[in-house]
């Protein structure tokens, strides 16, 4: 891409501000030089959009569209000019203009169109789709109000509405001519034509306007421009027109606007508990009905005016159940708009579909009301009732051992519709997200499914955008990385293996390791800023940043907390190394206990952090609204990073890669991709602890595990236990009581207790290796010359030659 010179960079900026917003240099505000930067950056990406898009149309080669209800993107300026090699001019330009670049940057919200990690993982995916020259595009939905903002009162979550769009958002351009009409309910006629075929007609349904709004994805300084594409509903009728007719209709009128835009309104908060919501199930609908209709609108434009050839052009990667409506709704267009026959659209739709499991936890797994969806989408009820039909005969006729197990492979079954079955039956591939993940889907979760269908099943482990979690967050270790292997990892990141030789060399551990406290030192003065909390950089930043969940088990890390809390009022004189707890999570706003732990967490904080016995070796940080941009500022400055989850619950975890990659020690379990990391750097560079997944799926099953014979046998968890019963640190006794029966009464079905020892264990590790400088930067520097593996660019060639069979376009 052209390269803007410092000096031209700064007329740049002055020509947008005045010419284009009408504002002298002189007062423009930091906010005038972001859309000003935003405006050069777009024009500079646009060329190649259209050029991008050109080429796949004249190659006819295949894409991919990668559907999903969540893209978390975060901001887009810094890696936009990251990717089209502007980034070191227009930072040098900005501080001769006396600006701060990171202060300007910061201007843009954070596009929070995700929970957490299914959501991030998909936005990693698009970049390296992008920098690897794949044809791939995002479709997902444009939602007013992204992911609550998170707001702690007096200990407490409290959501605010997170309407991002308020000021412009820059990067979008609405693609009001590209609009399609979605259908919901209404009555379906089936009429038999004369040469004996089903015609079905639709009456009386309920339109919404889809409009796209496109954002650019560009890859690493290659020239390539795809696209994310995020609908929005909209209502067709004008308001205006209806500003004549009676005082009613015309309330009648904006209710039914209203609900209309309702369904692209917000993102649904809860990434732990389905709940069978019937706008939720409308969003699906419309994200899964109004990419398929684009993307055949295009392939018929572009390739060919038949689908016959579909799966050759165009696979489809859905993004966990939640766009597995595409199973029904591509069957329903191939057969009631493209006349093919059932046979021809179900081979046709089980090529171009393929299915990412992201969770075995029962409670996340969709189902949804028969007659919702009868009511909602009555003609893709009748089609999902033929799935399950012969699916089930052909289970019943041709595998016997199966014959009972048809209820639990039934796609219908309790008059329940199972998503995991519909997208498991309708598609040609089926993935998990990391080794275990998928081995606990085989021999356990879809057993079933794996003997009817063994040849579907595969492994994806998961991966981060080295580009932005490596050289955009942390610049000066990347620029060390450089100096002394060169710049290929940027874009080849198994290079950075060649890390291990100089993983003793002194001088420049040294090097790195003023890196690191220098990226300490800037968080704790953020830490200082937003919470008032003085922390010494000096002190172990030990890590954990996810959203808050049971299974993830902060409740463990808060044990651990307040176990040296209680050792230290014991013995004051103890000598440890002072450790920094810094937590950042949001909790589903209905998700009872798990608010109860961002309580726990934040008293403890303000107990610890006050009490001048403990001598500053102890401090507690809980880190408002946690977010993108808040997990790039915490992620360079940290030392453990805690992937503590129960062993089987995490799919994959990706946070634990973008820890290690940046110099992290991860303290965790047997779980998800802490596995491939443990197999690669070895069990000297790695606190792994606890039960391991066969250990705690065998208690499940066969039980045999008292949480109440710990806490008789363990005196420091009986005395934390007590402390919470008794309300130590409660402002009233009954504070924290629920966390102690819950753990006691519900027998701890996390395990908290079980893993206790080993944790406390593992921390003593952790402590006696972080005295050890030399050592510390050995393990740190092996665990980022390891985490080549973990870059989304692995996981997307995989991706693309295992289950898209997309060639590169070079
Ligand atoms: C479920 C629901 C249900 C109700 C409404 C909203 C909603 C949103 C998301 C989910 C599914 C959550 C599944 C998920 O996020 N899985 C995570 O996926 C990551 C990427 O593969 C993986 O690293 C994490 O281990 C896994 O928990």
């Amino acid at each position: 891409m052209a390269q803007l010179t410092t000096e031209k960079w700064i007329d740049e900026i002055k020509h947008k501000t005045e010419k284009v917003g009408g504002i002298s240099l002189a007062d423009a505000s930091e906010k005038d030089l972001f859309y000003a930067i935003c405006g050069i950056v777009s024009e500079e990406m646009n060329k190649n959009w259209i050029d991008t898009q050109d080429l796949y149309k004249q190659t006819q080669t295949k894409q991919v569209y990668y559907l999903s209800m969540e893209f978390l993107i975060g901001r887009l300026l810094e890696s936009n000019l990251l990717n089209t090699g502007m980034l070191d001019a227009c930072n040098e330009a900005l501080v001769k203009m006396g600006y701060d670049p990171e202060k300007v940057y910061s201007i843009e919200h954070d596009a929070g169109l995700g929970n957490g990690g299914l959501g991030r993982l998909a936005a990693c995916f698009l970049e390296s789709i992008a920098s690897l020259k794949f044809a791939g595009h995002g479709c997902g939905i444009r939602y007013r109000y992204g992911l609550f903002e998170q707001r702690i009162i007096h200990g407490h979550q409290v959501e605010l509405p997170d309407y991002w769009l308020k000021e412009e958002y820059p990067w979008e351009t609405r693609k009001a001519e590209e609009a399609i009409d979605i259908h919901f309910g209404g009555d379906i006629h089936m009429l038999k034509k004369n040469d004996g075929s089903l015609e079905f007609k639709y009456e009386n349904t309920d339109k919404v306007t889809a409009v796209p709004y496109d954002v650019p994805i560009a890859g690493y300084q290659n020239g390539v421009v795809n696209t994310l594409r995020l609908w929005s509903a909209e209502s067709n009728s004008g308001t205006t027109d209806m500003m004549s007719t009676q005082n009613s209709q015309y309330f009648h009128h904006l209710d039914h606007k209203h609900s209309i835009e309702q369904i692209s309104g917000f993102l649904y908060p809860d990434d732990s508990g389905y709940d069978g919501k019937v706008l939720r199930l409308k969003q699906q609908y419309f994200l899964v009905s109004s990419s398929l209709k684009s993307i055949i609108r295009q392939y018929k434009k572009n390739i060919s005016r038949s689908l016959i050839h579909l799966p050759e052009k165009i696979v489809i990667q859905i993004n966990d159940t939640h766009p597995s409506l595409a199973v029904p709704e591509l069957m329903r267009i191939l057969m009631d708009e493209e006349r093919f026959g059932w046979d021809d659209a179900w081979e046709i739709t089980t090529k171009t579909v393929a299915y990412t499991n992201h969770t075995t936890l029962s409670e996340a797994l969709e189902k949804w009301p028969q007659d919702m969806v009868k009511s909602l989408l009555p003609r893709l009820h009748m089609i999902i009732n033929e799935i399950n039909e012969r699916f089930c005969t052909e289970v019943w006729n041709n595998y016997p051992e199966l014959q009972n197990k048809v209820h639990e492979l039934a796609i219908i079954a309790d008059d329940q519709i199972h998503m995991a079955r519909l997208a498991i039956v309708g598609s040609f591939s089926v993935n998990g997200v990391a080794r275990l993940h998928t081995e606990i889907l085989k021999k356990k979760e879809m057993k079933n499914f794996y003997t009817l269908f063994p040849d579907r099943f595969n492994n994806k482990t998961n991966g981060i955008t080295h580009r932005r979690w490596l050289l955009q967050v942390n610049p000066e270790l990347s620029s060390l990385i450089t100096d002394v292997i060169g710049p290929q990892w940027i874009t080849r990141p198994n290079q950075l293996i060649s890390l291990l030789r100089y993983s003793r060399d002194e001088p420049f551990l040294d090097r790195v390791s003023e890196v690191k406290l220098r990226n300490k030192a800037k968080l704790a003065n953020f830490i200082h800023e937003k919470t008032g909390i003085t922390v010494n950089e000096h002190s172990i930043f030990d890590v954990q940043i996810k959203r808050l969940h049971e299974y993830k088990r902060q409740l463990l890390n808060i044990f651990h907390v307040i176990h040296l809390y209680n050792e230290l009022k014991d013995n004051p004189n103890l000598d440890i190394t002072p450790r920094t707890f810094i937590f950042g999570a949001k909790a589903a706003p209905s998700y009872y206990f798990a608010k109860e732990v961002i309580k726990l967490i934040n008293r403890m904080a303000s107990i610890i952090n006050n009490d001048a016995s403990i001598n500053d070796k102890l401090k507690v940080v809980f880190l408002e609204n946690y977010n993108v941009s808040l997990a790039e500022k915490i992620i360079p400055a940290t030392d453990i990073s805690e992937q503590i989850s129960t062993a089987s619950k995490e799919a994959s975890g990706t946070g634990n890669m973008k820890m290690m990659m940046n110099g992290a020690l991860t303290v965790g379990t047997l779980d998800g991709a802490n596995i491939e990391i443990r197999d690669l750097v070895g069990d000297r560079n790695i606190f792994i602890f606890g039960l391991t997944a066969d250990e705690v799926l065998h208690y499940y099953h066969h039980g045999g595990y008292v949480a109440r014979d710990i806490y008789n046998t363990d005196e420091r968890v009986r005395r934390i236990l007590d402390q919470l019963n008794e309300g130590a640190f409660g402002s009233q006794e009954i504070e924290f009581k629920d966390i102690y029966y819950h753990i006691l009464y519900h027998n701890d079905p996390y395990f908290v207790l079980k893993d206790f020892d080993a944790y406390i264990e593992a921390h003593e590790l952790v402590e006696q290796a972080y005295r050890d400088k030399s050592t510390w930067m050995n393990m740190s520097m092996t665990n980022t010359a390891y985490s080549g593996k973990f870059s989304s660019d692995r996981t997307i060639q995989e991706y693309a030659s295992e289950i898209w069979k997309l060639k590169r376009m070079d």
